[in-house]
Formats: C-alpha cells, structure tokens, sequence
C-alpha cells in the first residue's frame, strides 16, 4: 500500500467509512454510514434556518424547517458512496482522503422532493441548471468558497430527488447534513450538498469549484475532463473470518465458509455478482437476494469450500444491466476518482486442528 502523508491521515481521522461488517446491515445503522466533509461540519440553528430558492424562478421562497416539514413527505433506502472510493489503491498515488473502500452506506432518507419545491417557486423558461449551496465555507484548490454543486434541471427534478432532513427515522445528525441536505439517488456522494442553504435556479452552467474543476474525469491537470455523475458498479463482501488486528488479515477454519455482500450501481440493477477465490483467475456466480429499493444496494451471497488449507485471494465482481462490469486493474485519473476495481481480501485458510 502506498504511504500517506500527515495531511492524509488528518482527513481520514476526520472523515470514516463503514467498517466492512457493517455490510451485514441493509440498511446501515446510525454512526456507521461513511462520512466525507471537505471543511467544517457548521452547527446550525433549526429554529432560525432557512431554506431560500432563488434566481430564475417566478416566485422566489424563503422556507422554514416546519415549512418543508409539512410537504408531501417520501422515504426511500439510497446507497451513497464517495467518489474517491478506492483512492488509495490506485497507482501513482492520489494525495486526498485515502479511501480504501469503505466509502460507501445506506440509509433510509425522508424528506421532500425537489421536483414540487422547482414547480411551487415555478422555474422560467431560461433556466437550465440548479445550483444547490451549503453553508460550509472553506478554501479548496486556492479558491474560497461555500460547498456548492448543480445538476441540469431534468436531472434536478427527476424521480427520487429529494431535500432529506431525516435519515433512518430521526433527524438528520450533524455530521451529514443537519438540518436539510440534497439526496442524488444513484449519483456519487459529492452531488447530495449537506447543509443546503439556498437553491439557486440558473441560466448558465455553473462554474463553481466542484463543478468546474474537482470531480472531472482526466488524466492531467490542463484537460477540462469530463464530470464525474453517476456510481459505477461495486460489489463488497464482508471479510470472512477473523481479522488480525494490525495487518486485518483474515482467518477462517477449512470448512465451507458463507460469504456475504451487497453491490450497487446508479445507472442501473444489479445483473449479477461473481465471486472469485483465485484473485480473480476463475469465477463462480453468486446468488441475488431480492431488492430492497431501486436506489438501494442488493444483497449477494456464496458459500466458499476451499479445497486445501492455506492462502487464498477473494475476490468479488458486480454487473449492471446497462451493461458496466468492474474491472481487475484500477483506472487512474488526477483525483482518483470512481475506482471500481474489484475488492480483494487475502484469508489464510487454517488446518481443522489449529
Ligand atoms: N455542504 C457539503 N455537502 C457535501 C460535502 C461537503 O463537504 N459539504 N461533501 C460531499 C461528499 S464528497 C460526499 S461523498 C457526501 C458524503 O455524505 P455523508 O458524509 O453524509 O456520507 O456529501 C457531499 N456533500
Ligand atoms: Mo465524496
């Protein structure tokens, strides 16, 4: 594994993803679901907050908590990851939070949809993205800023958008996003602003950092790259067995060993998943549970009989129905970002008598 640098492991100290055991739950329990916030997580008055929808709209809004509260409320499981799972895997090394690839969670999201807010403050004719801002302010790439990021207004308004200000039945925790937050069914982690402040209807694209700069797919600096939008597809298992506690190597009786894991895609179901006990030299399907939501990660499962005592490398692999498979290797580009290589997790089978 590559080293990280004292400013890597202050991100990571700050930032945690979900232990790997945790994929045991469907939906992942409070505390456990991964966290990534690029500057201060702002403490924030829900009596005083609000909402404001502003620029080009008929009637601009300026809402209280009760107020979007008090719509038309959804619930839906939505698997979030980062779009820098996988960072520290890749070669040569990215510098930013080091991601192995724990960088991911479902939680059971409530709140409004961003669709009816758009029609109540009646979007112009000359709009053509959203523009949703947090509260956090910061300095990224030189540049200060409020965390902000668009989406194209059919993407805004389409099925499953929704201001969240509750997540697995209680109010949102401070750390991802209290009081109100955009939540992107199928979109990387970055696009779902925390702490939103104001939505912003505009008529040019948006050209704000973490628009135009980070989260580009490229493979040097000086190309524009292409946006980094929806999660490729991602299986994880839990590691069998039991772990060592420095290395997290894994150990397992020779016996036939169960297997369990989720994947996920956003642009579209999970076709299948493969299970691999060779490091990925040969491949065996895994069964499918049945879906839990259509934003939500699926469950998958494999009982492994390892023929001999010793080491082994597993391996897992997803497809999707629109036709994305992961690969072997890591892709590499400037941020490191949408590294879906296949998970790799090396277990020392141990003779029955040891
Ligand atoms: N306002 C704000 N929103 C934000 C961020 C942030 O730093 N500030 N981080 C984004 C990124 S990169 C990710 S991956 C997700 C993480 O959400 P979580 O911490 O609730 O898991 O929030 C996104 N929304
Ligand atoms: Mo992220």
């Amino acid at each position: 594994m590559a080293s990280v640098g004292l400013d890597e492991l202050q991100l990571a100290a700050r930032n945690h993803g979900l232990p790997l055991e945790a994929l045991a739950y469907p939906v992942t329990p409070l505390g456990l679901h991964y966290v990534l916030t690029h500057f201060d997580i702002p403490a924030v008055d829900a009596a005083t907050f609000r909402l404001d929808i502003a620029g080009a709209v008929e009637r601009p809004l300026s809402l209280r908590l009760d107020e979007i509260q008090a719509r038309p409320a959804v619930t839906a499981a939505v698997t979030m990851e980062c779009a820098g799972n996988g960072r520290a895997l890749v070669q040569p090394h990215v510098v930013s939070q080091p991601w192995l690839l724990e960088a991911v969670g479902t939680m059971e999201w409530t709140g409004t949809s961003v669709a009816g807010l758009l029609d109540e403050a009646g979007v112009r004719s000359d709009a053509v993205e959203v523009v949703f801002e947090g509260l956090d302010a910061g300095i990224d790439g030189a540049v200060e800023q409020l965390y902000a990021r668009s989406l194209s207004l059919a993407d805004a308004r389409s099925d499953g958008v929704m201001l969240a200000y509750a997540a697995n039945g209680v109010p949102l925790l401070p750390q991802h996003g209290f009081p109100l937050r955009l939540v992107v069914p199928g979109w990387y982690g970055m696009t779902s602003v925390k702490w939103l402040r104001t939505i912003r209807v505009v008529a040019e694209p948006f050209q704000g950092y973490q628009q135009a700069h980070a989260y580009r797919m490229r493979v040097s600096e000086d190309e524009p790259g292409t946006p980094v939008t929806r999660m490729v597809p991602r299986a994880l298992m839990v590691p069998p067995g039991i772990p060592d506690f420095m290395t997290r190597e894994r150990f397992v009786a020779a016996a036939a060993v169960p297997i369990a894991g989720r994947a996920w895609s956003g642009w579209g179901g999970i076709e299948g998943v493969d299970f691999s006990s060779d490091g990925g030299e040969s491949w065996h399907p895994a069964t499918l549970a049945e879906p839990i939501g259509r934003h939500a990660w699926r469950a998958w499962s494999y009982t492994w009989r390892p023929d001999r005592p010793g080491r082994y490398e597993l391996c897992c692999a997803a497809r999707d129905d629109a036709g994305n498979r992961q690969p072997l290797a890591p892709p590499w580009n400037v941020g490191g970002y949408s590294n879906n290589a296949v998970q790799r997790v090396p277990v020392t089978v141990r003779a029955q008598d040891q």
